[in-house]
């Protein structure tokens, strides 16, 4: 088994998160993304999009997307349980799973491929201005999650789950593009992350 990594970009780090959380080791490999290792044919044939996380098993099958890799280890190691214990927290790990990918880490990765120069012959064309209007729309949700995290003490309830994972990695990675964890406009947001940065997993 081998999982093909990067140790800055922020899909990568939630595997990462999540195989801490699970006491997990397994063999990793970087690929260098600034020197385009990522767009090597050998490494389009594992991942014809040509992104990191890939985690290539014993048999040679290709696992690519984030979540499809940590649903992989949670078949294989239930314990801790990441992805809810019940039928109810499932739904409600994959709601917020998905609000935090979609809402906040998602415009904070356009806002950066748009406004940074890493982006500008990523791109198939950089605009600027949507990358600001992708900025603004991650900070303005943030606002919303921030009272959702007054709520309960993780994302989704009352146990840590991969939606936390994916806000952290997400949030962390805006300081990319100016975005820091402010404890004055988000109180409650802020108490989260302190909480996050607390795990054992929190260096992964
Ligand atoms: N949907 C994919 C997204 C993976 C992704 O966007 N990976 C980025 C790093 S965080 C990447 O490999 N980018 C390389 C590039 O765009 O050249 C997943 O969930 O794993």
């Amino acid at each position: 088994m081998l999982l093909y990594d990067n140790p800055t970009a922020p899909h990568p780090r939630i595997v990462r998160l999540f195989l801490a959380e699970k006491q997990i080791e397994v063999p990793r490999q970087e690929i260098n993304l600034t020197k385009r290792e990522n767009e090597q044919p050998w490494f389009l044939a594992l991942n014809p999009l040509g992104r990191v996380p890939v985690l290539v098993l014993d048999d040679g099958t290709a696992i690519a997307e984030t979540l499809a890799i940590c649903r992989y280890f949670e078949y294989e190691r239930p314990e801790p349980p990441l992805f809810g214990r019940d039928a109810r927290e499932q739904a409600l790990v994959s709601m917020w799973q998905r609000r935090a990918e979609l809402e906040i880490a998602r415009p904070i990765m356009f806002a950066f491929r748009h406004t940074h120069p890493w982006g500008a012959d990523r791109e198939p064309r950089q605009v600027p201005e949507w990358g600001e209007i992708c900025r603004a729309r991650a900070l303005k949700r943030l606002d919303w999650f921030d009272i959702e995290l007054g709520k309960r003490p993780w994302l989704a309830g009352e146990i840590p789950s991969v939606a936390d994972f994916t806000l952290l990695s997400g949030l962390d990675f805006g300081r990319v593009i100016g975005i820091k964890v402010d404890a004055e406009r988000w109180p409650r947001l802020a108490r989260w992350h302190a909480s996050m940065r607390q795990r054992p997993s929190a260096e992964a």
